[in-house]
């Protein structure tokens, strides 16, 4: 007999179930492959120390950058400047946040994606078939004044330490931004001018410990809309990076955060980079979070590849489209391994 789930949120379900209930299983096609999972111990991708990119080893660092956006477009980043300190807290207050008794966290619950701050479940929950096993608190985060003042207050320290953590992202977005644009031969600003007034969102992932692992995912594959993210992931495993036809488990390395590239670097990019898929997985062991934060263009930027990315041999490959069009079409459409920025191709 099949089971349906009766709580809003995972985190809340999770420790009553000994079943994955049905509307969370995948179709058995759409299964992650755990054992390939367990045999990865190494950490997979590039590691870019960004010690000295403001001064003695810029071309060097800006040439590793090159290579890992065209090759993985993922990496990872050490010496990125964000205190320890301030890491640290942002990951205790967002634990503390989804310790927090249900009914607390309940306050901040909305299944309406127009709202700038909002609790919800899974992606999609108005249009998605199959259920993922994650709850995510979401936040605008830029300018700041703006949306401070809606985000929770319990945890008490929730806001200063969330504000705190927000301008580091903002200050390692716009130097991740400014190197990704030079190592493509753009202008340093290019790529910032091309996003216009920039927003900032921020999603706080949690995962809590799933019966039968093998028949879900925390999150199935996708790329991101945005143009850049910038991870942080706690002590336990879970995302996966698509190269060559291969998952590759990114082990969390303390200290770092992971970089990726977005479709609307791939676009303005006209295809050097790529916006790849990834997807997270849960395990019936240990909760898991992780803190994305999504650089992104301003809703009336319009997009479309660098003219000096153009040449004989490297057509445009997309026409121009605004961010509020292509994200609408995102966000509809759900998570899928059919990227969406196939469908703005020239
Ligand atoms: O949890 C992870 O490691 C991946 C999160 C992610 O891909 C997302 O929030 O879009």
């Amino acid at each position: 007999m099949s089971i349906t789930a009766s709580k809003l949120l995972i985190a809340d379900l999770a420790s009553t179930v000994d079943h994955v209930p049905s509307n969370f299983i995948r179709p058995v096609h759409d299964r992650p492959n755990l054992q390939q999972f367990q045999s990865f111990n190494a950490s997979s991708i590039p590691i870019i120390d960004l010690h000295g990119l403001h001064v003695s080893n810029r071309s060097e660092i800006i040439q590793n950058i090159a290579q890992a956006c065209q090759n993985y477009g993922f990496f990872q980043v050490v010496n990125h400047g964000v205190p320890e300190d301030v890491v640290d807290k942002m990951v205790k207050v967002s634990k503390e946040f989804f310790d927090l008794a249900e009914s607390e966290r309940l306050k901040n619950y909305s299944e309406d994606s127009s709202k700038t701050t909002r609790l919800s479940t899974s992606f999609n929950v108005k249009t998605e078939k199959v259920s993922n096993w994650r709850d995510f608190l979401r936040l605008h985060c830029h300018p700041l004044e703006d949306y401070v003042k809606e985000w929770p207050t319990n945890p008490p320290s929730f806001r200063e330490d969330v504000a705190e953590y927000s301008r580091n992202m903002r200050r390692l977005s716009m130097t991740l931004v400014e190197a990704i644009s030079e190592s493509l031969g753009l202008e340093k600003d290019y790529i910032d001018k091309a996003l216009g007034k920039h927003g900032q969102h921020m999603a706080i992932n949690y995962y809590p410990p799933c019966p039968e692992p093998e028949l879900t995912y925390g999150l199935p594959a996708h790329t991101d809309p945005n143009a850049i993210t910038i991870l942080l992931q706690n002590h336990v495993p879970g995302l996966q990076v698509l190269k060559d036809g291969n998952w590759l488990t990114v082990n969390p390395v303390p200290n770092t955060f992971i970089i990726n590239i977005g479709d609307q670097i791939q676009v303005i990019s006209n295809d050097r980079y790529k916006s790849v898929l990834h997807r997270a997985l849960v395990n019936c062991e240990k909760e898991r979070m992780s803190i994305p934060t999504f650089y992104c263009p301003s809703p009336d930027a319009v997009i479309g590849p660098a003219p000096t990315l153009i040449d004989h041999d490297h057509p445009a490959q997309y026409t121009k489209f605004s961010y509020r069009e292509y994200y609408d079409k995102f966000w509809n459409r759900g998570l899928s391994k059919e990227t969406c920025v196939d469908m703005f191709k020239a």
